[in-house]
């Protein structure tokens, strides 16, 4: 039995979505509010998403879980063990974070996600680190005009996935740190990035808003 708690905007916790829709799992979903520190300090210590319970045993760390999800190594796990194709892709994401975080938090805080409360919550301790939401918004063009290049970069690395003609664990990583963008007003992904996220889409079986409207 399995239970993922997540934010559904959250890029860690998007990785395992993928990887649970990819292995064809049966899993349980418990999306949090961000106001909750209760549940997950409970659950590992630490104020921190994704956590996955297997068999009532919880644990953290994305890259952790999926290792353990991914028991015939459809992913090819093993690739993070290269330490240089690390922290290529690290770099890649870490390029990407900027200008992605900057433009979807202020969105992401007004999604069915976020009740008063958690929205307070969130905006207080994001604006600590990126400033404030609405300069992140005044400041918007500064933030689009990174992504082209990286978008180009990227697209080169693209046989059709990362470096790869099948799905790894770094198509997982790359994409999901992506997904936000969909969020953002007016904005379209290149054709190339947009089919490229659209396959791991249908590889992953991935719903990005489905909890939203579940029935209660
Ligand atoms: N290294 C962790 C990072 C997870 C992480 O940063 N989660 C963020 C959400 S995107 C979080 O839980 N933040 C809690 C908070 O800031 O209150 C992983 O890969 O699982």
């Amino acid at each position: 039995m399995i239970k993922l708690y997540h934010y559904i905007h959250c890029p860690y916790c998007v990785r395992v979505r993928l990887v649970l829709g990819l292995l064809n799992l049966e899993w349980e979903s418990a999306p949090l509010p961000y106001h909750d520190e209760k549940t997950p300090l409970d659950l590992t210590g630490v104020k921190m998403l994704p956590i996955i319970e297997i068999d009532g045993a919880p644990s953290n760390e994305s890259l952790d879980i999926i290792v353990k999800l991914d028991k015939d190594n459809t992913l090819e796990s093993s690739r993070l063990e290269d330490k240089k194709l690390l922290s290529e892709v690290e770099d890649i994401l870490s390029q990407f974070s900027l200008p992605v975080h900057s433009l979807c938090m202020p969105y992401w805080a007004w999604t069915k996600e976020f009740n008063e409360e958690s929205r307070k919550y969130f905006q207080t301790k994001k604006e600590k680190k990126r400033g404030p939401f609405h300069l992140l918004v005044q400041d918007k063009q500064k933030y689009l005009d990174m992504l082209p290049s990286l978008f180009e970069e990227l697209t080169k690395e693209l046989k059709p996935y990362f470096r790869s003609e099948k799905i790894t664990i770094l198509d997982i990583m790359i994409s999901s740190h992506l997904w936000g963008l969909y969020i953002y007003p007016e904005f379209q992904f290149p054709k190339e990035i947009h089919n490229y996220l659209m396959k791991i889409k249908e590889d992953c079986k991935f719903d990005y808003h489905e909890d939203f409207w579940k029935e209660a």
